[in-house]
């Protein structure tokens, strides 16, 4: 009984260690709001936005849904007129990890995706606008990382952009949870004598 109780105590424990978050530092210009979604078609869910200024950088995290990829939904416009731009730093916690295979990535054109319709839409080009510190905008801080890029889509202009960033929910090996489940039956079989 005893065992039955620690192994139901350490499978709560597995699962609650497999959750995650996603932390922002980011900024737009000029304007954005940023979703975590389940459903790349799906906008998703607010945690964070940045209303008409380039130069001040939101922070955020949020919370992802275990088990499954979840997505980060960038929605991103130009308000005031050239220069457009995304840059950021994203971090993951729990068994989360982005397109690069770590939990921590910046504005990048390769593990990104941009189209200028909607979530899920056709992908466009992304444009490099060079690393954080290029003229005009110079070095963003706030948790924004020096080797993060400023990127937008390869025309200017009005209307939204809509950036995602993959959210890859990554299975813990089974040996880890056979190992950590030998070691508590040990364990208890020890306390037992
Ligand atoms: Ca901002
Ligand atoms: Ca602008």
């Amino acid at each position: 009984m005893k065992l039955f109780l620690n192994v139901a105590v350490l499978a709560t424990a597995l699962t609650a260690s497999y959750a995650g978050t996603l932390s922002v530092a980011m900024t737009v210009d000029d304007d954005y709001e940023a979703y975590i979604s389940t459903d790349p078609n799906v906008q998703g869910t607010l945690f964070l936005e940045g209303q008409d200024s380039w130069n001040s950088v939101e922070i955020g995290t949020v919370n992802l849904t275990p088990g499954v990829k979840n997505y980060l939904h960038i929605r991103g416009r130009d308000v005031f007129g050239n220069p457009q731009m995304l840059i950021g730093t994203f971090k993951l916690t729990g068994n989360f990890r982005f397109a690069n295979g770590t939990q921590s990535m910046d504005s990048n054109i390769f593990d990104m995706t941009l189209n200028k319709t909607g979530f899920g839409q056709p992908h466009i080009t992304i444009k490099d606008l060079g690393a954080n510190g290029t003229s005009p905008w110079g070095s963003l801080g706030n948790g924004i990382s020096s080797n993060a890029r400023f990127i937008w889509s390869e025309d200017f202009g009005p209307g939204d952009r809509y950036f995602a960033i993959p959210l890859y929910n990554v299975v813990p090996e089974p040996a880890t949870a056979l190992i950590l489940g030998g070691a508590m039956v040990a364990f208890r079989r020890r306390r037992a004598r």
